[in-house]
């Protein structure tokens, strides 16, 4: 049995017990029958939202999505999936409707998964990353403090919303020790890592300063078939049945020498969840402890599918990054001893999924560009 916290449980005991409730003024019509946990995950249609709202469904929660913009392709592909997910409109640069959607929902917890997460746009529109990656943070915290009524004076007691915010392994940058643990210096080397560090500090800030349940899980890299293409391991599983299908000859990328601690994401989304579950608000170092360069995955992936990567790859130097983080390998050591928590798909696992995944969307019609195709 899951432990119980939140405003809304508070409240509902309160219900049960004949109280009124007045924290919040739009209270749904069906909150004193549904009793289950609810969740609210900022970032629902990116890969990780996808996973964790079908992770949080199983365990019985109510999971509701925050989703921006008027006609979001996305949304439709998320309902596809996950029916059941609940929906609220909602915008990391806009503080209102981060105010409303915490107000609606009655969260329990929140999830802030919601980013602009690829690196390389980072250096193309460093401002809008800054706001949506770095001050996004603070807008979801103060939408969760101002609903709760949390002030300087007045803190949260125990049935408080708790909150996770989706650190990044960017942030160790230029690492300043191998493997990286929750002690490791920061050197961020992207105005996202840098965007990252800010979300991550702030965090840390509102725990401290107004002893919100608030912690920041730093999760090293981790992929699937859901990845969006733009990412170096869907672009290489696509590109690999690309060739295989004979649609194309060559696949151009930029520096193969880079290392990364690749994990799958379904992995990664229950460490998410054992960090709200913990007695104490913590931070972790999320990764499987090994790391792999860029031409380890091309070995993996091109075999996998019988063919050789020195065939069909070329380096284009479009895709160098202004500064790159050369080498990242985590030390998860904390995470599985105070978690439980253990990756338990194997790189060679994770490369063969996705390759085989995109050699079956390829081959039945799917949209190569289309970033969720039939792995939804
Ligand atoms: P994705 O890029 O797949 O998803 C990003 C999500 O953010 C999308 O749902 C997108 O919605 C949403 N979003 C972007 N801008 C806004 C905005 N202004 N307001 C509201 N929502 C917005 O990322 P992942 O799922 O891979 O990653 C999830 C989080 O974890 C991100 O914060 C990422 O930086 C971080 N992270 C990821 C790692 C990884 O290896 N995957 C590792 C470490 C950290 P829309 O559909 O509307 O564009
Ligand atoms: P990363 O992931 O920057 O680590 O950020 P990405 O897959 O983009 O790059 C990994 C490494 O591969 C090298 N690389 C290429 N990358 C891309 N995208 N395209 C290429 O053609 C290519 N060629 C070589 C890169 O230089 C890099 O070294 C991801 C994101 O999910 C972040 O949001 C998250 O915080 C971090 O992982 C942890």
């Amino acid at each position: 049995m899951l432990p119980r916290h939140g405003l809304v449980s508070r409240a509902r005991s309160a219900a049960r017990a004949g109280a009124r409730w007045s924290w919040c003024s739009r209270v749904p019509a069906t909150w004193e029958a549904d009793l289950s946990r609810r969740a609210l995950i900022t970032g629902i249609t990116g890969q990780d939202g996808s996973y964790l709202a079908e992770y949080l469904t199983g365990q019985g929660y109510e999971v509701w999505g925050l989703v921006r913009g008027q006609q979001n392709p996305r949304v439709r592909q998320l309902r596809q999936l996950l029916g059941e997910v609940k929906l609220v409109r909602g915008d990391l640069l806009d503080q209102g409707s981060l105010i409303s959607a915490v107000e609606r929902v009655q969260p329990d917890e929140v999830y802030n998964l919601a980013a602009i997460s690829y690196v390389p746009m980072s250096w193309q529109q460093a401002e809008l990353t800054g706001d949506v990656t770095g001050l996004g943070v603070l807008r979801v915290l103060e939408a969760i403090r101002v609903c709760s009524g949390i002030s300087a004076s007045r803190s949260p007691g125990r049935g408080q919303i708790r909150f996770y915010q989706a650190s990044s392994s960017e942030m160790f940058g230029m690492v300043r020790e191998s493997p990286q643990t929750e002690q490791t210096p920061f050197h961020p080397r992207s105005p996202y890592g840098v965007a990252k560090a800010y979300g991550h500090f702030l965090t840390q800030n509102y725990r401290e300063s107004y002893g919100m349940f608030a912690v920041s899980g730093i999760l090293f890299n981790h992929e699937s078939p859901r990845r969006g293409a733009e990412f170096v391991t869907r672009k290489i599983s696509l590109g690999v049945a690309k060739v295989k299908l004979g649609y194309e000859r060559q696949l151009r990328l930029g520096n193969l020498s880079a290392r990364r601690d690749w994990g799958f994401a379904g992995d990664y989304v229950t460490a998410m969840n054992l960090m709200l579950g913990q007695d104490e608000p913590v931070d972790y170092v999320v990764g499987t402890g090994v790391t792999h360069s860029v031409e380890d995955l091309l070995e993996q992936a091109f075999t996998f599918a019988g063919l050789d990567w020195r065939d069909h790859v070329v380096t284009d130097a479009a895709f160098i990054r202004p500064a790159e983080v050369d080498k990242l390998c985590a030390d998860p050591a904390a995470a599985r001893e105070h978690l439980g928590w253990e990756p338990k798909i194997t790189f060679e696992e994770l490369v063969g999924m996705m390759v085989e995944a995109d050699l079956e969307l390829l081959s039945s019609g799917g949209d190569a560009e289309d970033w969720v195709g039939d792995a939804w």
